[in-house]
């Protein structure tokens, strides 16, 4: 951001994943942004599928960015963070050799269908009773992540600490906010055991500045592993990590 420049718009709540990442290597990078509280899948005032947020966003989901001084909008996590990183010259977290940048793309595409499925198998299920994600999909999903947790664990992170190499990128935030989510200390609802590798950078991502910040929701949340969380629950873990949020963002731009 340049100096002048106002905030950007973030759309979106602590306890979503995606948006999770896009606050954390905005945090990161020292960048500030107003979070606009959006709750997804709601037609309410303050929903993702509110006809007003459809008109800026079609396929209504959060995190979605605006800037207030150009009106630009834009939605899908990684592309949020591509943009961010290309104009801000955030180069360190997305390299410019282009063999490089397309290693971090190599993984921000095969999330989707892989990584993220934690969410669909093993956390949604607990939070989203509203979602009635039927217990095959369910099934499926945990099938899929753990095939992909073999894959990091035999591929990406055998000769590396981060996922494409020395140093954190795009493509380890966007993998922590899903793995991350499910360790003993969060939500505690996946055995790591067989997987050594992911487990140490599990703990190298626990380091990386804004981690906490942005973790506060899954802090506040415990363990879900043999109870889902009371509505209360839910409310106050959202409500702490809105204040943690807050004072981190004082912070940096006081
Ligand atoms: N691929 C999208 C996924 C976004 C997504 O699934 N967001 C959820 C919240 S975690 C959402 O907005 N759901 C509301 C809905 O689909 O109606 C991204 O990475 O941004």
């Amino acid at each position: 951001m340049s100096a002048g420049e106002p905030p950007v718009k973030l759309y979106g709540v602590p306890f979503s994943q995606p948006v999770r990442a896009v606050m954390w290597l905005m945090l990161y990078k020292g960048a500030p942004f107003e979070l606009v509280l959006t709750n997804p899948g709601s037609k309410g005032d303050n929903g993702s599928r509110n006809p007003a947020f459809l008109a800026m966003n079609p396929a209504g989901t959060i995190p979605t960015l605006q800037e207030p001084d150009t009106g630009f909008v834009l939605g899908e996590a990684h592309a949020i963070m591509c943009y961010l990183s290309n104009k801000n010259g955030w180069d360190d977290v997305y390299p410019t050799d282009f063999r490089q940048r397309a290693a971090v793309d190599w993984y921000l595409h095969f999330h989707h269908r892989n990584v993220r499925e934690a969410s669909v198998g093993l956390v949604a299920p607990k939070i989203r009773k509203d979602l009635n994600i039927p217990e095959a999909m369910q099934q499926a999903a945990r099938a899929t992540l753990t095939n992909a947790l073999q894959g990091l664990e035999s591929g990406w992170l055998a000769d590396a600490k981060y996922l494409t190499g020395d140093s954190v990128t795009l493509a380890d935030f966007a993998a922590y906010v899903e793995i991350g989510q499910l360790q003993p200390g969060f939500t505690n609802v996946y055995d790591f055991g067989p997987f050594p590798k992911v487990q140490q950078w599990l703990q190298d991502m626990q380091q990386i500045d804004g981690h906490d910040d942005v973790h506060v929701v899954l802090r506040n949340l415990g363990d879900i592993s043999t109870e889902a969380p009371d509505i209360d629950t839910i409310k106050n873990a959202n409500k702490n990590a809105l204040r943690a949020l807050k004072e981190r963002l004082a912070a940096m731009v006081g």
